[in-house]
């Protein structure tokens, strides 16, 4: 059950807590919303209600009222000097004119799904500025399918000429299908399973991602990576997956060497527990933003 808000705080939930300015041009790190699930084959549906849920729920556990005062509950480091904005919710058929806007006056979008087959959407964009993106791709699966195509099963097929393999790694597989195991193999693309951590623990596995991603970095973030106990409330979980603390760990490290763009896509809330899933998307973008190298 959802708290009532009042109607200040109600108003103030339709951006996400982290928001610092209400002007585009003076923001470094977008924040936008993609309420989109028509690529989604998931028998579990919803996920188009994760950015405004995901907005409404950094509002209500990332703020402490304390009588008349609203108090943000920081991330580790405080919010250091990124500045946010929230540009509300796009339409994907919008993601080439919007992320063409991000882009061209330099700054950072991060992206709320919606399902992941809006990441090839994004990636087209983000490859016609940069050209072949170097992709840290945090996912259970693969989304390495190509006997279907335009899902959120084929992400990395449909972007193949968007994607510079040799500096791209994908992070927390651990249930592809044949077929994908193939085209990993195939295209050489490097993959960290969960158990891979387990044997060589965060701060190698840290290494090779350093070693591995090049300039014009990109992390896309499914959050079907980390294990449900931490975020059950996912279109298609999978046991057996990342710890939340590390993983984050992981990402601040990424953004902190410098990205074009980040994304979170596949939170549902109609399956999540208490919204924790939502709660932890909020968590792990406030520590993102305050980490994130802006220009
Ligand atoms: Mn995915």
């Amino acid at each position: 059950m959802q708290p009532k808000l009042d109607d200040k705080t109600e108003k103030l939930a339709k951006k996400i807590s982290w928001a610092n300015t209400s002007s585009f041009d003076e923001s470094d790190i977008i924040i936008l919303g993609i309420p989109d699930e028509t690529g989604s084959h998931s028998i579990w549906s919803g996920t188009s209600k994760a950015p405004d849920r995901i907005r409404r729920i950094s509002n209500e556990r990332d703020i402490y009222y304390e009588k008349k005062l609203q108090c943000l509950a920081l991330p580790t480091k405080g919010l250091q000097d990124a500045r946010v904005y929230d540009y509300g919710n796009i339409k994907k058929r919008q993601i080439p004119k919007t992320f063409d806007k991000i882009l061209s006056s330099s700054k950072i979008p991060i992206a709320i799904g919606g399902d992941h087959s809006n990441t090839a959407e994004i990636l087209k964009v983000m490859a016609k500025k940069h050209g072949p993106v170097s992709l840290v791709y945090f996912d259970a699966h693969p989304d390495f399918v190509s006997h279907t195509r335009n899902y959120y099963g084929s992400v990395i097929t449909d972007s193949v000429d968007h994607i510079d393999m040799k500096s791209s790694i994908q992070i927390g597989i651990r249930s592809p299908e044949t077929e994908e195991l193939a085209n990993i193999e195939k295209h050489g693309l490097k993959v960290i399973t969960p158990f891979d951590v387990v044997e060589q623990g965060m701060k190698d596995i840290s290494k090779t991602v350093m070693d591995t991603i090049k300039e014009n970095v990109y992390v896309s973030f499914d959050m079907d990576c980390l294990d449900p106990a931490y975020a059950p409330g996912v279109s298609v979980p999978v046991p057996i997956g990342m710890e939340s603390q590390d993983t984050t760990h992981l990402i601040k490290k990424i953004v902190q060497r410098g990205i074009i763009g980040l994304d979170i896509m596949e939170v549902c809330p109609k399956h999540d527990l208490n919204n924790q899933t939502s709660h932890l998307a909020s968590r792990m973008i406030g520590e993102i933003v305050s980490s994130c190298k802006v220009y």
